[in-house]
């Protein structure tokens, strides 16, 4: 096992993963900005070295200034969190030819899945359901035309590159075809310099289930159950649950299967995230992986009580699985509510600033993960989450009123935060019934 790590992250997810070190008698280094300088959390590693200012990209996103970081501390591995450096295959290659494990899936897989259309393809071949539509990159106006009247309207024009909505267009005949591929072309090779792009059917108010996997160096791979993470607004999460309400359980088990088929034919292991849309009746279309630990993995070590970032870093360290799949049972319900700094007043604008009172809820059946304190200045740097609030109970029902309860304790002042719309969100009946789908944000709160 690994001697010393270093947390290539900031704010709520370096503290998880400085945690996980802490529970498995790893030395852990933390590194910061200028802008996190003094943040409470730091104290709790055991080393913090400062690697650059406030911009991601002069120190969060520095492969240079990271490495020379990781080879002063002398750590074994790199934890990369999410965001920032985490997908990032050529940042993974550069820690391994270092002789730095990087914790998180091989390079090559990471390359692969990167592009969705590559992803697409890996699917097919698995046997694991993709939306219809093109067979590979569109190259000409006219085979997109094509595709589109013999699919119908409305279709999906989606990058190559892209992924969590990034150059995606919706096009409801072929004027709006034509001129959603010059301009998601042109987005794609602005954002991502790839303006490739393909076409998928749009399956209109889908639901988003998503299956964790794990997968060890030896090979073996195994899925801790689904989340549904439907409850968004304009591609950011606000809620997300295990298990999926109202999911067929025959439904469950081959979505669950198909996310294994998918993680063993691209040769994964460490921990991931296959993303399906699933329509009206149930039927389920994969379209995209992510490969790295998500912002919700606990509602997942909830329902199953697998420790996701222990197990990453024992994986990275080359030891195998410790559980079959028969022994991953998904127990009651868990749900999450992100805490962000930002407005929802005025447009969810983030609101970053001093926070002068933070009082967060406890007591049975509650987990909060937050680098947050009373006194703690949010930077305005960065990705606005400040919490992340968790409830655990035997049954959705006692979940939602545990959530209720929660929200209620959670008193936060000195700045703007997503809590009331959330309070809203759980004292809907639309929700008690779980009728979650990807449009439940916009159908029901309106001015959200
Ligand atoms: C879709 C879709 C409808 N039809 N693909 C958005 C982000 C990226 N992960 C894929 N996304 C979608 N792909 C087809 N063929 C609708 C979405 C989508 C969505 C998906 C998951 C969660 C929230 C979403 C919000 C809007 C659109």
């Amino acid at each position: 096992m690994f001697q010393r790590i270093l947390v290539a992250n900031r704010g709520e997810i370096a503290l998880r993963v400085i945690r996980a070190c802490k529970d498995m008698g790893i030395e852990v280094v933390a590194v910061y900005s200028e802008a996190d300088r003094g943040a409470p959390y730091l104290d709790l590693a055991d080393q913090a070295i400062c690697i650059g200012p406030a911009a991601s990209a002069d120190s969060y996103l520095n492969i240079p200034r990271l490495i020379s970081a990781a080879e002063i501390a002398d750590v074994q591995a790199i934890h990369p969190g999410y965001g920032f450096l985490s997908e990032n295959a050529h940042f993974a290659e550069v820690c391994r030819s270092c002789k730095i494990e990087f914790i998180g899936p091989p390079h090559e897989a990471m390359r692969k899945l990167g592009n969705k259309n590559e992803a697409r393809k890996l699917a097919q071949a698995a046997k694991v359901p993709v939306v219809p539509g093109s067979d590979g990159l569109i190259t000409k106006d006219e085979e997109a035309l094509a595709l589109a009247h013999a699919m119908g309207y409305p279709v999906l024009i989606k990058a190559a590159a892209g992924g969590g909505g990034r150059g995606m267009r919706v096009a409801h005949n072929d004027i709006s075809l034509r001129s959603g591929l010059a301009s998601a072309r042109q987005e794609a090779e602005n954002a991502f310099k790839d303006g490739s792009v393909y076409l998928e059917k749009y399956i209109e108010q889908p639901r988003h289930v998503e299956v964790q996997i794990l997968g060890d160096t030896q090979g073996n791979i195994v899925h801790l159950w689904e989340r549904d993470c439907s409850l968004q607004r304009r591609h950011q999460k606000l809620v997300e649950e295990s298990p999926a309400p109202n999911l067929p359980e025959k439904v469950r088990q081959e979505i669950c299967e198909a996310a294994v088929r998918l993680a063993r034919s691209a040769g994964y292991y460490s921990a991931g995230t296959c993303e399906f849309l699933l329509d009206k009746d149930f039927r389920f279309y994969f379209i995209e992986v992510n490969a790295r630990i998500q912002v919700e993995h606990p509602v997942t070590e909830l329902v199953t009580g697998i420790d996701l970032v222990q197990e990453q870093i024992r994986i990275a360290s080359g030891l195998p699985l410790r559980f079959r799949q028969k022994e991953i049972v998904s127990q009651g319900c868990a749900i999450e509510c992100r805490i962000n700094a930002e407005d929802p007043a005025n447009g969810f604008r983030p609101f970053p600033g001093l926070i002068t009172k933070w009082q967060q809820p406890g007591g049975p059946g509650v987990r909060v993960d937050t680098h947050a304190t009373q006194g703690y200045r949010v930077p305005a740097n960065y990705d606005s989450l400040v919490a992340k609030l968790l409830v655990r109970q035997p049954t959705r029902a006692q979940a939602i009123a545990t959530m209720k309860r929660a929200l209620a304790e959670f008193k936060v002042e000195g700045i703007k935060t997503t809590i009331p719309i959330l309070r809203d969100i759980f004292n809907s009946t639309a929700f008690a019934d779980g009728k979650v789908d990807t449009t439940f944000i916009e159908r029901h709160f309106a001015k959200a």
